[in-house]
């Protein structure tokens, strides 16, 4: 340049200890509001990320967390995306704080942030997303129907690249959280820890007895014993279906293993889209109490 660099405006380039200090300001945000819901933003902020996700279409590479279009009609408006303006305002502080972050890699760290400090397996993030108009805004309906069955969820994961094996893994997250009949009719958790990452779901799909529950809102199971956990049509797929039974039967009998799976297809998931390079860094966080 004519002035050999000296007026050039300076570029921050972030590196780990910058996305640390966000994780930390998200874990420490998590422990201080625990007056939502079950006791913690985690799960619902687990479901942000999934959806800016969730979207991804392989043929047409549309879609993806790159881009954080759910701040937008339509997308913010899709009935799947109901309640989740509580996780995106949840991080606005965040991104008050941090300006340099982009939304699209804020709400995934905001998901790394609540798997971790839920007691869940490491999830190695990579940060490169940017944020998108709307005009990248995504059709509704890409994301699952909770009242379809093992036909539906092949379609809706396959176009995201899944394979059987991974379908059950990512469905394991619904050991944490919980329905409201608010957002999607539904209501009630899976489990009795929400807030809490085990492979708990897969050990009451197969050890529970379940049955249509018997009220106004739309068709939903109940377990027979406490009435108070609840599985969807579309939870059910993965023990009416052998294929999938067969995974379910494994991360039941074995944490460890469904620990190591989760964390590579959420992995796997929340880069679904997103245009890395090769100089790309991963990083592996550190909890709030490491
Ligand atoms: Zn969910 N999910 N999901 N999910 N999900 C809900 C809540 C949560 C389906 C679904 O219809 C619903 C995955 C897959 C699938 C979470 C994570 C992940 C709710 C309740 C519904 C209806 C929303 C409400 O009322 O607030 C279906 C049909 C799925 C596929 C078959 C995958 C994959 C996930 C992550 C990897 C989480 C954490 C919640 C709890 C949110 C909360 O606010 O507590």
């Amino acid at each position: 340049t004519q002035n050999g660099g000296a007026f050039e405006p300076k570029v921050f380039k972030p590196e780990f200890k910058d996305y640390q200090a966000v994780y930390n300001e998200i874990a420490k945000l998590l422990q201080e509001h625990d007056e939502y819901d079950d006791g913690s933003y985690g799960p619902v902020l687990v479901r942000l990320a999934w959806h800016a996700s969730g979207t991804y279409d392989k043929e047409s590479g549309t879609g993806g967390s790159n881009g954080a279009t759910m701040r937008f009609a339509p997308e913010s408006q899709h009935g799947a995306n109901a309640g989740l303006i509580n996780a995106r305002n949840f991080l606005e502080p965040v991104k008050a704080k941090f300006p340099w972050i982009s939304y699209s890699d804020l709400w995934i760290l905001g998901g790394v942030c609540s798997i971790q400090e839920m007691m869940g397996p490491k999830i190695p993030y990579r940060p490169g997303r940017a944020d998108r108009d709307m005009s990248s805004c995504t059709p509704d309906g890409r994301l699952p129907d909770a009242s379809q069955g093992p036909r539906h969820v092949r379609d809706i994961f396959y176009r995201m690249g899944f394979n059987d094996q991974e379908i059950v893994a990512l469905a394991g997250a619904h050991a944490l959280g919980r329905c409201h009949t608010q957002n999607s009719g539904f209501e009630g958790p899976w489990t009795f820890s929400p807030t809490v990452l085990t492979n708990d779901y897969y050990k009451l799909l197969l050890g529970s007895k379940w049955q249509w529950r018997k009220w106004d809102g739309p068709k939903q199971y109940e377990d027979k014993e406490t009435k108070t956990l609840m599985m969807l049509p579309a939870d059910m797929a993965f023990i009416e279906d052998k294929e999938f039974k067969k995974t379910v039967e494994k991360y039941a009998a074995d944490n460890d293993l469904f620990f190591k799976d989760f964390s590579a297809v959420i992995v796997k998931l929340f880069e679904l889209g997103v245009p890395y390079t090769d100089k790309s860094e991963t990083f592996v966080f550190k909890n709030l109490d490491e």
